[in-house]
């Protein structure tokens, strides 16, 4: 009966707040659903009987049931009855953080050492996201770290118009192991899932939250084993957790959630070497290779006194291959500065700019795996910025917080905590203002400022709550254009969907759906507000519901349907228009 709204068991109770002062006390908390799929790695190894680590299946959860500080054992009871032992787990309640984060975990099996993993287990976590998408806030991929970059990277590629939070993560040591990252990784990593509208593929390790497709593994036995050698980090865990609003890269249309599971595997590496021999490299273009990442030297650069391997290039190319140039160095980018780089743009060699190797190689599967782009617009996308993996030399600088400035010059602050402070409490204030008058321009002079469009106030509330409340389409669509979540859930638990619904915009509900939005909270919940629409005889409302995704079949915690209530109030109209809907519904409950 839900097929859009969380299962049953993972309900948020009704909010009991704490006005008075304003601060949420650990019973009043809010709830967010996380979803963990467990997929290997050390995080979940213990010793075999040959003294190595692998991974031992179904040990991960009964741990963690039996270990307070990852679940909750009093509040699963007191919120899940005798069935607990079934139920969700529950990360205790964070101190300063909006909800109390209730997680489920999918083990995989067999659970894999991640130097074992294939591009199927990548369509498979993709797949896994897409099916249980609308029933969770954000998803947490259990997975071990020697591939994790590869993964993070191609998941970011697949997911595509991402509006939710989806974090990779792994550890050094097991957790079942006294000294063990593997807890704090998995904590974090729950807590912001849970917490903060992040729609990119990160990865969490060693206190950093960082893009997915921008990391590569640096060490081998440092808890501190990720980089990210071109973009700082997203946030970073201290006593508080700190995001930096201002790196998120949002999806910019208005188009639903969607994967792509087609990946072409004829795809790999070629690291240059000097004195690489004219047979090793041609044997790596032969067929049935179509896509090549050339680790080059410095910026960029090859032997190009080698005219028999630049040959090979033109006639790699000419056949259809596509060659992206990334650098062997960690950090920085290719750029054409030198005739050694030059040479490789007239074979028809592509610019990878500061791409990681990991990133290009699963953005070319990704694109070549695209039946539907031309072998034109697969060579345009590889340079095209697609999820932040790289950054062209086109990519617009932004006039960084110069309105800020002059208010704290004013103000005479000056560090940079002051800063960025002032900035969260100015801007929404003004983008606020901008959206109530219907004022696109201040809105875009706000962002050429710096202001950060998806920001929200203290009630958690973006610009595009106030849009759909206040009910201008036009505003509505700027937002979402501009990236803006439609997943945001204000410390009301509404969302912008339910912001529509309430002044009952069917054209802005109608546009808030393309772009992946969906009704949240308990279908008994959903019933509740059907039946009391009904009992107004507000056929308008129960409209607005169905646009939103709403089954009209649905019941309130009494069992009764708003075809119960309508009939009862004598609402004749009403009736009739819910019939057909609900004697569908019966017909297909009989048949089931
Ligand atoms: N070999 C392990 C893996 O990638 C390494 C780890 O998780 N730390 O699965």
């Amino acid at each position: 009966d839900s097929s859009v709204l969380p299962s049953p068991t993972l309900q948020s109770p009704a909010m009991r707040r704490n006005v008075s002062d304003g601060n949420l006390m650990a019973q009043d908390v809010k709830e967010a659903r996380v979803r963990v799929i467990y997929t290997g790695g050390t995080i979940g190894m213990m010793r075999n009987e040959r003294h190595v680590l692998a991974p031992i299946p179904n040990a991960l959860v009964r741990l963690i049931r039996k270990y307070p500080n990852i679940h909750d054992e009093e509040y699963a009871q007191r919120r899940f009855g005798a069935s607990a032992s079934m139920a969700p787990l529950v990360l205790p309640y964070v101190q300063g953080e909006a909800r109390r984060v209730l997680y489920q975990v999918t083990e995989y099996s067999p659970l894999l050492d991640s130097s074992n993993m294939t591009m199927l287990d990548w369509s498979r976590i993709a797949n896994d996201i897409y099916q249980s998408y609308e029933f969770f806030d954000g998803f947490v991929v259990l997975h071990g770290t020697d591939t994790l970059s590869y993964t993070a990277s191609a998941l970011s590629f697949m997911l595509e118009n991402l509006g939710k939070t989806v974090i990779i993560t792994g550890s050094q040591l097991p957790i079942f192991e006294t000294r063990t990252d593997g807890k704090d990784n998995f904590t974090s990593a729950l807590i912001i899932a849970g917490n903060y509208v992040i729609p990119e593929v990160c990865i969490f390790f060693g206190n950093k939250l960082l893009r997915g497709n921008r990391t590569v593994k640096v060490s081998s036995n440092s808890l501190d084993a990720f980089n990210s050698p071109n973009v700082p980090p997203l946030a970073q865990i201290g006593i508080n957790v700190n995001v930096d609003y201002r790196l998120i890269f949002r999806p910019c249309s208005v188009e639903r959630f969607c994967v792509q599971l087609q990946l072409d595997e004829n795809v790999g590496l070629l690291r240059i070497f000097p004195s690489i021999s004219l047979s090793t490299f041609r044997a790596f273009l032969a067929p049935p290779m179509r896509g090549v990442v050339m680790q080059s030297f410095g910026s960029g650069n090859v032997p190009s006194n080698r005219k028999d391997l630049i040959d090979e290039l033109r006639a790699a190319s000419e056949r259809g291959v596509i060659i992206i140039n990334c650098t062997q160095c960690p950090n920085g980018a290719v750029a054409e500065i030198y005739d050694t780089g030059k040479v490789l743009h007239d074979v028809g060699v592509i610019p990878g700019y500061d791409m990681t190797p990991e990133a290009a190689l699963s953005k070319l599967a990704y694109v070549i795996g695209k039946q539907e782009w031309s072998l034109e617009v697969k060579k345009q996308m590889m340079q095209s910025n697609l999820r932040g993996e790289l950054t062209s030399t086109t990519t617009p600088k932004m006039q960084d917080y110069d309105l800020v400035d002059a208010v704290a010059r004013s103000l005479h602050l000056s560090s940079p905590q002051e800063l960025d402070q002032l900035g969260a409490t100015l801007f929404p204030a003004m983008i606020n203002a901008a959206v109530v008058e219907g004022d696109i321009k201040k809105i875009n002079n706000l962002k050429a400022y710096g202001a950060d469009l998806s920001g929200s106030n203290h009630d958690h509330r973006t610009a595009l709550h106030l849009a759909c409340q206040m009910g201008n389409m036009q505003i509505v669509r700027h937002l979402l254009h501009n990236g803006v979540s439609v997943h945001t859930r204000d410390r009301y638990d509404r969302t912008p969907l339910q912001e529509a619904v309430a002044t009952d915009n069917q054209e802005i509900i109608q546009l808030l759906i393309s772009c992946g939005a969906h009704l949240t909270g308990s279908s008994r919940a959903v019933g509740e507000q059907l039946c009391a629409a009904a009992a107004r005889g507000s056929l308008t409302r129960l409209k607005s519901y169905q646009l939103a995704g709403a089954d009209l079949a649905l019941c309130d915690p009494s069992g009764r349907t708003a075809l119960h209530v309508a009939a009862l109030h004598g609402f004749k109209e009403l009736v009739e228009y819910m019939l057909p809907y609900l004697e569908s519904a019966q017909d297909k409950d009989m048949l089931g």
